[in-house]
């Protein structure tokens, strides 16, 4: 086995350890992968609501679930009732005006009906809620979700009864010092049940989980897992793959795991090709199918190698947010329009920043050929030095891995973005990096740094991180926050390390339809951002060791960090396009570029 590998291991059985030791409480379980291919139903639409800014409900949630009177004494102020509702899914401060910046308490109540059946088993899965959910089914709570941008499920089957059940959840979207993100971020805080929410019903031993994708540095063995849920563990399973004529079958041992290789030549995913097959997963108990995509990913000194051949990673980065209507994204119409911008930019790669986006956006971007890179919200002011922060990173790394693991898609995991050097923080973002090898050592880890040395004209990228990266992330903002204080033609850049390099970051404001000087910085002008992408091109290409580009950003997008009253109003104005989808001009001078890579 690799060293590496190895050493990883070791290191990721401490974390684990560390990991659930802190675990106290009842917490979510692992939830299930493929959940868009089960058998379902949402939950999506009105919910009945409770703004609660101070929390007062913290302590009456018991009686939440009954909120008719019973008699002539019982008061009634602390009550749902059905004219007070928000969307769901949606965060909840797009929805109100009061809202518009709320960081607190919202109580959810759903009123489902049930019909239980024999041998069925029955789960509540939240695609994502911000930041803090407290789940209650009728008198009793289910569990807590802490991290806003990852799945999780509670079974329900044994608590939930014949006919009509409240499900209410309390959600918290408050900063936390020691939370991930933590205080500081440039993007809205929207809090809520932001994602869908689905009823699931599974047999009762199920396919929960699986990793089908090719065997790293191979072009055609299939290499994973299949993991059962339930009683009855020791099964025969198949996996099959009819267009690839692979029937391939197994037994899965007491623990309800097999492991299953493949060795067949297939026809592999790219962003030219990208080439999808039905795999068909079957137990006794159970089946399920999705469409899987097999590429091989790697490194070369410093290139990025896909199916055998080097690639320039034609990037940009966007939210989740709804740029148009000023809200948190979370249709497939959403996440279509997006995708469809980045195409007609040029893009074969896109940097779902700060946090796993949706499922929609991963599958449609698999289906539409782009590479990704996926990244967890440690994102700058994070507190390394404590526990429960530290824990929380690697949970929300190992949801983020375990929904995405099967998408080809993926060729990037990222652990943080733009934290401050320091012996903690590399060692915990060490540690971040041997939990993705361990869990899934077929794809490239990095993470996007900011820090580079400079002296005259040269500046070298050096960081005690980059030794346990495969490709180095860089976000610099020359010519933006720090003015060009070399010309971009004279720029020269140097790595200490033999690794590909991305330019994960790099942007200028410039309010849409607004012309003025290119030169002056506060001018917010799409002259001077135009000229700024002709000066970071120019710089760009002089950089041996790049490998690839991600403009900051695709759309404006809105946060309160951005204050000056004419120009930002609260969004950042560093999109190519503006918050309705206009091009400004800099996004001519990206895509002409794009369009000189092949
Ligand atoms: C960054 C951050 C990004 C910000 C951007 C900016 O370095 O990673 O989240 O939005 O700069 O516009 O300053």
């Amino acid at each position: 086995m690799d060293m590496r590998l190895v050493k990883a291991l070791k290191r990721f059985c401490l974390i684990t350890m560390c990991f659930f030791a802190a675990i106290t409480g009842l917490k979510a379980q692992d939830f299930m992968v493929n959940i868009p291919n089960r058998s379902q139903i949402s939950l999506n639409g009105k919910w009945e609501c409770i703004i609660d800014p101070v929390d007062v409900g913290i302590k009456k949630w018991k009686s939440l679930y009954k909120d008719v009177p019973n008699n002539k004494d019982h008061r009634t102020e602390y009550a749902f009732i059905s004219s007070n509702t928000l969307n769901v899914p949606g965060d909840f401060n797009s929805q109100r005006p009061e809202l518009k910046f709320y960081e607190s308490t919202v109580w959810y109540k759903k009123v489902i009906n049930v019909k239980k059946k024999k041998g069925k088993r029955l789960f509540l899965y939240f695609d994502a809620v911000n930041y803090v959910s407290d789940v209650f089914l009728n008198s009793e709570k289910l569990g807590s979700h802490e991290g806003g941008f990852t799945p999780f499920q509670f079974e329900i089957t044994n608590k939930v009864k014949d006919g009509e059940n409240a499900i209410i959840i309390r959600v918290n979207n408050r900063r936390q010092k020691e939370g991930v993100p933590a205080l500081g971020y440039d993007w809205v805080n929207y809090g809520g049940i932001t994602r869908d929410v689905r009823l699931v019903e599974t047999n009762e031993t199920f396919i929960e989980d699986y990793f089908v994708q090719l065997k790293k540095g191979s072009g055609k063995r299939i290499e994973g897992y299949i993991q059962l849920n339930g009683s009855k563990l020791l099964q025969k399973i198949s996996i099959k793959i009819p267009e690839a004529k692979i029937n391939h079958t197994a037994t899965t041992d007491h623990k309800g795991n097999a492991k299953i290789s493949i060795d067949k030549k297939l026809e592999l995913w790219s962003p030219s090709n990208p080439k999808l097959y039905r795999v068909i997963i079957q137990s006794e108990t159970d089946s399920i199918e999705e469409h899987i995509g097999f590429r091989s990913i790697s490194t070369n000194g410093t290139e990025i190698i896909l199916n055998g051949q080097p690639i320039f990673l034609k990037g940009v980065n966007f939210h989740e947010e709804a740029s148009e209507r000023a809200s948190r994204a979370y249709t497939k119409e959403d996440a279509k329009k997006h995708l469809n911008m980045a195409q007609e930019l040029g893009c074969n790669f896109i940097r779902t920043a700060h946090y796993p986006q949706n499922e929609y956006v991963v599958r449609l971007a698999e289906e539409m050929g782009f590479m990704l890179w996926e990244e967890i919200p440690v994102f700058q002011g994070i507190s390394f030095g404590n526990k429960k922060t530290v824990t929380l990173a690697n949970k929300q790394l190992t949801e983020m891995l375990r929904r995405d693991k099967n998408r080809c898609a993926v060729i990037i995991w990222s652990v943080s973005n733009e934290t401050y050097p320091n012996h903690t923080r590399t060692s915990v973002l060490k540690s971040l990096v041997d939990s993705c090898r361990v869990i899934d050592n077929t794809r490239l880890v990095s993470t996007a740094l900011n820090k580079y040395e400079k002296k005259g004209n040269v500046f070298t990228i050096k960081d005690d991180l980059i030794e346990a990266l495969d490709v180095i992330g860089m976000n610099q903002y020359l010519g933006w926050y720090n003015g060009w204080t070399v010309s971009p033609e004279d720029i020269v850049w140097k790595s200490e390390y033999n690794k590909p390099l991305i330019i994960s970051e790099f942007g200028a404001e410039a309010l849409y339809g607004h012309h003025g000087s290119n030169d002056d910085t506060s001018s917010w002008s799409e002259e001077f951002q135009e000229t700024f992408y002709r000066k970071q091109i120019t710089m760009q290409k002089n950089i041996p060791f790049l490998s690839g580009t991600c403009p900051w950003t695709l759309i404006d997008f809105r946060s309160p960090l951005r204050l000056h009253p004419i120009y930002q109003d609260y969004w950042n104005r560093k999109g190519l396009l503006s918050e309705q989808g206009y091009r400004k001009k800099a996004w001519y001078v990206m895509k002409a570029y794009y369009d000189t890579i092949k």
